[in-house]
């Protein structure tokens, strides 16, 4: 182990990488500094921190002021497998990056890589309108992660890359989320996110793209890549938790005072409307959704022909009859209902979006349990594919949330039911006010089931300095 970046990579015996993080560590440390979680640096968070990639026992609790935070390095292990998929199934993974793929697996690695920096910057002012110390050092973790995450990436980068890796890795720390001239690569990671709704929806539908991008990644023929998204995953299940709990929370909280009060409209009782959630999910799992690219693509098509990208769990017994996807096709439902036939290696973005849709509507129905369970009729859904996107076959359709096509005066003049306006905002805003007290929670949600690795719900989740 280096003396200060944990790591299973053998640092100590590798002077080139050493030289490059050399340069990029303290690079990344005033990014850190610059963009990461505004005003709690001098504070003392209960984080947990990977120490290693053995199944039991990975990662360590501690209190921890976060520019402190131990960033590390980390593969899975090593696994006995074949590429497994595309054109050349039985070959060997390879260990270094193949000449002729060199350009598309620098591509998809910026990619990732780009994702984890930007949404630290989406969420740098949330801490100061937690709704309780369990919260706040959620976030916090959820922060420290993903930048371990830009690590992983960075490391991927800086040691199979040279020096056009070591340019792309400086770069992940230039670009900036929302940024007019040097924006983040991809739409969602642009988007702000205002308020702690926000930051449930993006843990619960934008993780989760991670999540599918990640197990596909897995797969990769190129094995770092293969190893590092998979131990990527073992952190990447806290991140989906906190999000659907999250909103699962505010249900919980939402369905109470409506049971009590027989009203939806629950401002005044210091609650959050059931149509605005609904409005916060139909953004931000249509933001998500747009992170799967275009359902017809030739990107796809060939990194998967390369074994450069697999399906979700490619490799699993008895997920798919075949692995070359050289046959059949994929049934694409245009807005207003026409369909178009998809050769199957070009749907492989519009395959992986569609696990994840099934993957997304098991929360819903958790949420939606919670309705059922205090009597109330109501009850929550997923927009359509159709709705409110920006990339792919459904890009600028005027439809719904329930996919019916709708002229533009009837699109323009009924699109705050359906999105969050500036008053839903505003409103959200007034409620948001910190709760820093430990075992106290706001009144918008619910208090959480248990606390954090078996500590209590008023255990002093940060403490405040
Ligand atoms: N925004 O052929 P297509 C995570 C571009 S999240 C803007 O469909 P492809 C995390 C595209 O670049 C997981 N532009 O694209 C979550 C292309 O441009 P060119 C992140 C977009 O390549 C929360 C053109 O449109 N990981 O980890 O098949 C917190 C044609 O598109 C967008 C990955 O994404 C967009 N949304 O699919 C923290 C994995 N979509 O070439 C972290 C790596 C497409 O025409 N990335 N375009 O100029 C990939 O595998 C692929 O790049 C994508 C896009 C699936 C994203
Ligand atoms: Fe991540
Ligand atoms: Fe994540």
């Amino acid at each position: 182990m280096n003396g200060e970046i944990p790591n299973n990579v053998d640092l100590d015996h590798d002077p080139q990488l050493r030289r490059a993080l050399a340069t990029w560590h303290p690079r990344f440390l005033q990014w850190w500094n610059e963009v990461g979680p505004d005003s709690f640096d001098t504070s003392t968070v209960y984080l947990r921190t990977a120490i290693s990639a053995s199944a039991d026992g990975w990662a360590n609790y501690a209190y921890v002021k976060m520019p402190e935070y131990r960033w590390g390095i980390f593969l899975a292990p090593p696994e006995s497998r074949k590429i497994g998929f595309g054109d050349h199934p039985d070959a060997e993974p390879w260990q270094q990056v193949p000449g002729e793929f060199r350009k598309e697996l620098r591509r998809i690695i910026v990619t990732q890589g780009d994702t984890e920096p930007a949404s630290v910057e989406q969420q740098r002012h949330l801490g100061k309108t937690a709704p309780s110390l369990y919260d706040l050092r959620n976030l916090f973790q959820v922060n420290v992660e993903e930048a371990r995450h830009l690590w992983a990436m960075a490391y991927l980068l800086h040691r199979f890359f040279g020096r056009d890796g070591r340019e792309e890795a400086e770069e992940l720390l230039t670009r900036r989320s929302g940024h007019r001239d040097h924006p983040r690569i991809l739409s969602a990671f642009n988007a702000p996110i205002r308020d702690w709704l926000d930051f449930f929806c993006f843990a619960m539908f934008t993780d989760r793209d991670g999540k599918y991008q990640l197990e596909s990644l897995s797969e990769s023929g190129f094995d770092p890549l293969s190893r590092t998204t998979r131990f990527m995953l073992t952190e990447e299940a806290h991140h989906m938790f906190v999000g659907e709990t999250g909103v699962q929370r505010v249900v919980q909280r939402t369905a109470d005072l409506m049971k009590q009060s027989g009203r939806a409209d629950l401002h005044a009782l210091g609650g959050i409307a059931l149509a605005v959630i609904q409005k916060y999910i139909n953004l931000w799992c249509s933001e998500s959704l747009d992170l799967f690219g275009a359902e017809d693509s030739s990107n796809a098509a060939a990194y998967f022909a390369a074994g450069l990208k697999g399906r979700h769990h490619e490799h699993a017994a008895n997920a798919y009859r075949e692995h070359r996807a050289l046959e059949g096709d994929y049934e694409l439902r245009l807005p207003g209902g026409a369909v178009e036939r998809i050769a199957l290696r070009r749907a492989m973005n519009a395959i992986l979006r569609d696990a994840y849709v099934q993957d997304c509507q098991r929360g819903l129905a958790r949420w939606n349990r919670e309705l059922a369970a205090r009597g109330l009729d109501q009850r929550l859904a997923l927009p359509r594919v159709e709705f409110n996107r920006k990339v792919g076959a459904c890009a600028g359709a005027l439809c719904d949330p329930q996919g019916n096509v709708l002229t533009a005066e009837e699109f323009a003049a009924r699109l705050g039911e359906w999105l969050p306006t500036a008053e839903d905002r505003a409103r959200n805003a007034e409620l948001m006010r910190p709760v820093y007290e430990p075992g106290k929670v706001a009144g918008w949600i619910a208090p959480p089931a248990k606390g954090i690795n078996g500590q209590s719900l008023d255990f002093e989740y940060v403490i405040l300095s």
